[in-house]
């Protein structure tokens, strides 16, 4: 099972037995003074700016999320995805809560995007799911619902089983559902990322469908954040990770993938692994 997106010039594939695949995140006000405060005013330069870098960085799928207090989502996220797709021909990810957002934005965007997210909630089934179909896209599923994100791996599944169930019967193939087992914290839960890991294994072996997560949220509040977001993506590739959401900028994340996905049969004799070392 492969996952497909488009951009203005390729195609980006991914699922269990490819490549890693990166969704640059860095285009998300969260945490991020600068970018807010430009967003407030109605500016894109960072965005723009962002999108340059991360695509020369080796980005695969760039993530776009203007959500911040303040910002009007509904008139920002089309123009930003504009702005991205002007300047990378990178397939886009496009990261909202906000349905109204999220259908104004994709009808600026002619390709096949990767929203980010639908949930187990009612509500979020309900408005989500019948935009994926209507727009052919692919979509983010979080293992969480209105009772919130359960510690046990085997809930967090069920969640995902009553998600699949909902999509396929909209007729929405599987392989359009990209599962997202939940990265939070390990500063306040020190088991944050074994349960995270142990609910990726259970739905790929349920489903095997393609996975991703926000695998920068494992390290928040903790030093050296590069050291503990590469290793913990190299753990989840061990896991059955596909395609994280996470920091491309962070140079020693390109070179440990190329070992991991070698180690982890994704890469057949080792080319991506031997051709990196041919660069250098
Ligand atoms: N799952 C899905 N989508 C997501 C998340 C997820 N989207 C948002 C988020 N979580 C993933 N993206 C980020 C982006 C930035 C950071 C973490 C996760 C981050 N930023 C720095 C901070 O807040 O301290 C600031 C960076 C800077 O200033 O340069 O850590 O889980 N589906």
């Amino acid at each position: 099972m492969e996952t497909v997106v488009t951009g203005r010039n390729c195609e980006v594939r991914f699922g269990q037995e490819l490549p890693t695949v990166f969704i640059a995140e860095r285009i998300n006000p969260t945490g991020r003074k600068s970018l807010a405060e430009e967003l407030k005013l109605g500016k894109l330069d960072i965005v723009e700016r962002d999108a340059i870098e991360q695509t020369n960085a080796g980005a695969h799928i760039i993530d776009v999320n203007v959500g911040a207090v303040g910002v009007d989502e509904v008139d920002m996220l089309p123009k930003a995805v504009k702005k991205v797709m002007e300047v990378t021909d990178r397939p886009i990810c496009i990261d909202s809560a906000n349905h109204k957002a999220l259908k104004a934005a994709l009808n600026v965007c002619p390709y096949k995007v990767l929203i980010n997210s639908v949930n187990g909630e009612e509500e979020s089934l309900e408005y989500m799911l019948p935009i994926v179909k209507e727009s052919s896209s692919a979509v983010i599923c979080l293992t969480m619902d209105n009772k919130g994100i359960p510690n046990d791996p085997g809930e967090r599944l069920e969640i995902a089983k009553r998600i699949v169930k909902r999509a396929e019967s909209l007729g929405i193939k599987r392989e359009d559902l990209v599962f997202d087992p939940l990265v939070m914290g390990a500063a306040t839960d020190g088991n944050a990322g074994r349960i995270c890991l142990d609910s990726m294994r259970l739905i790929v072996k349920e489903f095997g469908v393609s996975t991703t997560g926000g695998f920068s949220n494992i390290s928040f509040g903790m030093p050296d954040r590069e050291f503990l977001n590469v290793n913990f993506i190299i753990m989840g590739i061990m896991a059955g990770l596909c395609a994280p959401i996470t920091d491309v900028l962070m140079k020693s994340l390109a070179p440990a993938v190329k070992a991991a996905d070698f180690l982890a049969g994704r890469d057949a004799y080792g080319m991506n692994y031997i051709s990196m070392y041919r660069k250098k």
